[in-house]
C-alpha cells in the first residue's frame, strides 16, 4: 500500500515523493517520510488526493489505509457520481438499518426466510442500495464500505442521530464474520410494510409445508 503511495503522487505531479541527491539522504528521507506536495505542481490536485496519498504514505503499516478502506475512499470512489447514486429511496434504506435492532434467534430465522421468499420487486430498492454500498462487488458490506455510504449520502439527511457504525453491523450481523452480507441487508432494512400478514402467511405456510431447512428445532434450542 506504500508502493500505491509513491505511485499516486508519481502519477499526479511527474516526479516521486521522495528525492535526494545521495542515496544517504534518499533513504533517511523515506525512513522519516519527508515528503511535500511542492507548489504549483500540486496547486490543482484535490484535497481527495492529497489525502489519498497521505493515507497510503504512513511509516507505521497499522496505520496505513488497507486495500478496502482506500477502495472506499472518496477519491476513488468519486463523491459527485456517489451522490449521484444515493437516491431518496437509497437514503430511507440507509436509514432503516441505522435504527434496525438487533432481533433475538426466532426473530432473526424469521426475517431471513422472509428474505428468501419475498418476490424481487418488493426488494428491488434494497438490492439498488446493497449494490451502491457494497463498492468492490464482493457481495459483503465491510465497515468502510458502509462508513462510506453514511458519510456519501449525507448523514443529515438521514432520520438516525450520526450512527456508531461498528454496533449497526454487529445488530445485523448474523453469522458474525463482521461484515453484512445481502440476507443480512435486507434483514436489517426490509421495510416494514413487508412484515405484512400476507408476507408472514407465506413464512408460515413454507415452515407447516414442511420445506424449511432454515428454522428446526435444533436451530431455536
Ligand atoms: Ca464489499
Ligand atoms: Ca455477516
Amino acid at each position: 500500500m506504500w508502493s500505491l503511495g509513491v505511485i499516486t503522487y508519481c502519477l499526479l505531479c511527474g516526479y516521486p515523493p521522495f528525492n535526494a541527491d545521495t542515496d544517504q539522504q534518499l533513504f533517511r528521507k523515506i525512513k522519516n517520510c519527508d515528503y511535500e506536495f511542492y507548489m504549483p505542481d500540486w496547486a490543482e490536485a484535490s484535497s481527495e488526493a492529497k489525502d489519498f496519498i497521505e493515507k497510503l504514505l504512513q511509516l507505521d503499516p497499522k496505520a496505513r489505509m488497507t486495500p478496502e478502506e482506500a477502495l472506499a475512499h472518496p477519491w476513488i470512489i468519486g463523491t459527485s457520481s456517489c451522490k449521484k447514486n444515493f437516491t431518496a429511496v437509497s437514503k430511507r434504506v440507509l436509514s432503516r438499518l441505522a435504527v434496525f435492532q438487533k432481533p433475538n434467534l426466532f426473530q432473526k430465522q424469521i426475517l431471513l426466510l422472509l428474505t428468501a421468499l419475498l418476490n424481487s420487486k418488493e426488494l428491488k430498492d434494497i438490492r439498488d442500495t446493497f449494490s451502491v454500498i457494497d463498492i468492490d462487488s464482493s457481495g459483503t458490506i465491510t465497515l468502510a464500505e458502509l462508513s462510506a455510504a453514511f458519510l456519501q449520502a449525507g448523514q443529515e439527511e438521514l432520520s438516525a442521530s450520526p450512527p456508531n457504525l461498528s454496533e449497526i453491523i454487529r445488530r445485523v450481523d448474523f453469522d458474525e464474520n463482521g461484515e453484512i452480507n445481502y440476507s443480512e441487508f435486507v434483514s436489517g432494512t426490509l421495510d416494514r410494510t413487508l412484515l405484512n400478514q400476507e408476507n408472514l402467511h407465506k413464512v408460515f405456510k413454507y415452515l407447516l409445508d414442511g420445506q424449511s431447512e432454515v428454522l428446526t428445532y435444533k436451530s431455536l434450542k
